[in-house]
């Protein structure tokens, strides 16, 4: 893989406008449909038991996120990934919080088990409780771990045969074979809410396009990292408000020469 199939991978969604369906949280939805409207994709909410298999079986992917999550919406969640698994479309999932109740740690695994994930995306802590492991979460947050983040996502790739999307400063993305570090990003990221699901459902609008999911991912974390670099650039000083407007406007004009100019894309060696 070259940083030019990374760059064309945003093009590739740009001319395609892929649809996404998010089953996703209360806090982050006008945020993420407008953060996928923006990035050129075009997103759905919908969330009824009635129609999720219908909407996931014609969506260029699913994305799933529990971040404010109910036994309806749980259900409904499994039917629209069953329904997706059924069509090949591909499925993301965002496990938030994690680790920091029991019911969301059980409901992760649940979903893991009944549905078949392409691309699993949490911070560290979130990851390190879905496979068993020890991480300190604070409600939604990664707290402080001692672990290695490319072992860990090494090995939740290869315990839950999936691909597997760490972030933090630096993201890792793994499927327990190949890895990559990707280091493009800004802090600020980190005092908008929802940074880490509209992300998610960018990992789903890039894997709508791409068949190779680590390509996708990869796709996915630079466009979004480098709009965030250039975005600080233009309105960090304002603070968190200006920049979550900037960043919006520049997930719609990160251009393919910006993430051959500004991606920084690391292969691991195992
Ligand atoms: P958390 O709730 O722990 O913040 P999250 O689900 O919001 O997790 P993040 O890990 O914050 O997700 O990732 C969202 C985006 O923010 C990713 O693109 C990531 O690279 C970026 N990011 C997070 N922290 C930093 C940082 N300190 N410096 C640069 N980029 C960051
Ligand atoms: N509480 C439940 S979901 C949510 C909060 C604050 C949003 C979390 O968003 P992110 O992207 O993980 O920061
Ligand atoms: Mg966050
Ligand atoms: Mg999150």
């Amino acid at each position: 893989m070259n940083i030019e199939m990374v760059a064309n991978t945003l093009e590739k969604l740009r001319n395609q406008n892929p649809l996404v369906h998010n089953i996703t949280n209360v806090v982050v939805t006008n945020f993420t449909a407008n953060g996928l409207l923006a990035l050129g994709a075009s997103p759905v909410m919908a969330y009824a038991k009635e129609e999720v298999a219908d909407m996931a079986k014609i969506a260029g992917a699913l994305v799933l996120n529990i971040g404010t999550l109910t036994e309806e919406n749980v259900e409904a969640m499994i039917i629209a990934g069953k329904s997706a698994n059924d069509h090949g479309v591909p499925v993301i999932f965002d496990p938030v919080g994690a680790g920091a109740t029991s019911y969301r740690t059980m409901t992760s695994k649940k979903i893991l088990n009944e549905v078949n994930i392409s691309v699993l995306r949490g911070n560290a802590a979130e990851i390190a409780n879905v496979i068993g492991d020890n991480w300190a979460i604070k409600g939604v947050d990664a707290g402080e771990g001692n672990g290695d983040i490319v072992s860990l996502a090494q090995k939740a790739a290869n315990q839950l045969n999936t691909v597997i999307v760490i972030t933090g400063k630096d993201d890792v993305v793994t499927d327990g074979k190949t890895t990559y570090i990707v280091q493009n990003g800004h802090p600020l990221l980190t005092k908008v809410t929802g940074a880490g699901c509209l992300l998610s459902s960018c990992l789903g609008a890039f894997s709508a396009v791409e068949k190779d999911l680590i390509l996708a991912s990869i796709a996915a974390l630079t466009s979004y990292g480098v709009a965030a670099e250039i975005a600080a650039s233009r309105k960090g000083e304002e603070g968190p408000g200006s920049f979550q407007i900037e960043f919006l406007n520049q997930l719609s004009s990160v251009t393919a020469e910006d993430l051959i100019q500004y991606g920084s894309i690391d292969k691991i060696n195992h």
